[in-house]
């Protein structure tokens, strides 16, 4: 007899609301899930990363079988794993008489593509499903994107708060009267600015087993394994969000651009892994927090903001990814060509801030926004990194890392390698923009207020250097009027020592002595 349908749930698709087991008929389907090394090391993911996803997907896998379903799980270590996606679906309809195999479309290009040649090879029909967890389709991002001649996600995201009905008043107006309020979220960082305390979830016996798994399979892996304090179910990523709501969300909007040491959540929300991978839904998450904002627990700025980031940019990135790749991932419009720094994987070096950014990451398979794009970020856009390379680190290094996100985030918004497609300026900074907003410099070695010589902070001299050398590209953006005056206010001898110091820099970061 002919079993059902085979339906392939990936790492980052744990939701029970996709067609692809809404629609399970659980008498005659199987479900597969399959741990593959194809997936665990096309980059070099955080082990973090990986122990995080295996053990969310072993626990999605139980609740799938003790809800009746029939689920062929493969795991890391097991003797008959071909290590790929498209070696375990073929192998599953090698060993059962199906009758179609159903997938949720894959969030990156490359498993997408590889999916469509599977089609050709399998002897039944394949359906690869929509994503429906996102709330812009591919078709209706396009249909925005059509004939603009520049994309800002601004309208795009006033469009979504329409479509949904969000943080809205009944005449359709946006609440307070503006769309966004970002103007109020930029303070610096007063003194003594800490985080709240953040949830740690208990270990089970499925994360125990995992945690051995990763220490053992991926013992070269980049970062550290523990502490584990990730969620690993729907129910304790719904805690997470509900602790956040309760008392975190309130301070979200004041000091989200501000950068403390020791300090690597601030009143960010830790989400991101949880959202991407299925454990919730952007949705909810939007609701919840317009909740707390309408029963008058948080300000409007706060509620906006954060929204903004889910409704706005997320889906505003996502759709920028479908709608340009394969293209996207070989654009560099600077040209920018320096391979990347080790010290971007060891975490070894004197400047302070990206220390800090860099140790984070190792710790936490985490960094908060502005650490990613004005610190490592930025300081790969002003000495000129390779966006492959960065992306390929973005890529590997986060937990919430997936390419339909990471990508823009990364080529587009912090090293413009798309010439402005996502961003109309480039977010290039000096040591003066850190100093303002963190704490780092502090006990920094480097002294920000200097830019030649050796305590000069390399971002000073980088940031002119990218400045001059770009000229023809920026000299007339309306959003960068200031930056060209004061450059050329400079004269030719300190002109000439900035961009010669910058050069040194490039040599130091190289040899590891930066
Ligand atoms: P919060 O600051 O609490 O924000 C709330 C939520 O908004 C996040 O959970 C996330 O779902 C969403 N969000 C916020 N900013 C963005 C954004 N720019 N794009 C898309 N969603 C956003 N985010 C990822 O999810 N995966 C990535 O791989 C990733 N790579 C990035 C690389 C670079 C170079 C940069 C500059 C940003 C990247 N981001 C990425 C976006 C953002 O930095 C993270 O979403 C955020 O830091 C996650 O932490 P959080 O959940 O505490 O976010
Ligand atoms: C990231 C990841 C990792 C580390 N391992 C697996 C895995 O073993 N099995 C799996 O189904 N998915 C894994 N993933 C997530 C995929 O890489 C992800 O589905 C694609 O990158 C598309 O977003
Ligand atoms: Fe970073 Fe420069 Fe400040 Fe040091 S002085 S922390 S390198 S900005």
């Amino acid at each position: 007899m002919s079993t059902g349908a085979l339906r392939v749930i990936l790492a980052d698709q744990l939701s029970t609301r996709l067609a692809v087991i809404t629609e399970a008929d659980k008498t005659r389907d199987i479900i597969l899930m399959a741990e593959v090394m194809s997936e665990a090391s096309y980059v070099r993911h955080h082990v973090k990363k990986i122990a995080f996803l295996f053990s969310a997907m072993r626990h999605y896998a139980q609740a799938l079988r003790a809800a009746g379903f029939t689920v062929r799980y493969v795991t890391l270590d097991d003797e008959d794993n071909s290590h790929s996606l498209e070696g375990e679906i073929l192998r599953a309809t090698e060993d059962f008489a199906l009758e179609r195999v159903v997938v949720t479309e894959p969030g990156e290009w490359r498993l997408r593509e590889s999916f469509e040649a599977l089609r050709l090879a399998l002897p039944v029909p394949f359906d690869i499903l929509p994503d429906t967890r996102f709330l812009c389709s591919h078709a209706e991002f396009n249909t925005w994107a059509e004939g603009r001649r520049e994309f800002r996600m601004e309208y795009f995201y006033r469009e979504m708060r329409r479509r949904y009905g969000i943080l809205l008043e009944t005449d359709g107006a946006p609440c307070g009267g503006r769309w966004n309020f970002d103007a109020d979220n930029r303070k610096p960082p007063p003194k003594g600015l800490t985080s709240p305390r953040r949830l740690s979830f208990r270990k089970d016996s499925i994360t125990l087993e995992v945690l051995d798994l990763v220490r053992h399979r991926f013992a070269d892996g980049y970062g550290r394994l523990e502490p584990f304090d990730f969620a690993v179910t729907r129910r304790q990523a719904l805690r997470e969000l509900d602790h956040f709501i309760t008392h975190i969300l309130a301070r979200f909007g004041d000091h989200q651009d501000a950068m403390i040491e020791g300090e690597p959540y601030l009143n960010h929300s830790l989400l991101s892994a949880y959202i991407n991978a299925g454990l919730l839904y952007p949705l909810e998450v939007c609701q919840k927090a317009e909740a707390a904002y309408r029963q008058g627990r948080v300000p409007l700025n706060a509620a906006e903001g954060f929204i903004r980031q889910i409704l706005g940019w997320r889906e505003y990135v996502r759709g920028l990814y479908w709608r340009y790749m394969p293209g996207y991932l070989d654009n560099n419009a600077l040209e920018a060509r320096q391979p990347l720094p080790w010290f971007y994987w060891s975490g070894e070096t004197r400047m302070n801030c990206m220390l800090q950014a860099l140790s984070d990451t190792l710790e936490h398979a985490y960094s908060h926004h502005i650490q990613r794009l004005m610190i490592t970020g930025n300081f790969a856009l002003i000495a000129g990194i390779d966006p492959k390379a960065v992306h390929e680190w973005y890529l590997a290094v986060y937990a919430d890392a997936y390419e339909w996100v990471e990508l823009p985030n990364t080529l587009g918004m912090a090293l413009h390698a798309d010439g402005g497609l996502l961003a109309s300026k480039p977010y290039a900074a000096s040591g003066n923009y850190i100093l303002r907003m963190s704490n780092y410099c502090d006990t920094c070695p480097y002294d920000p207020s200097i830019s030649t010589g050796d305590k000069a902070c390399p971002f000073n001299a980088l940031y002119w250097d990218f400045i001059a050398r770009h000229r023809d590209r920026f000299e007339q953006n309306r959003r960068m009027p200031f930056v060209y005056a004061t450059w050329d206010r400079m004269g030719a001898d300190k002109q000439q020592a900035l961009r010669a110091e910058a050069r040194r820099h490039v040599v130091a970061m190289h040899e590891g002595r930066l």
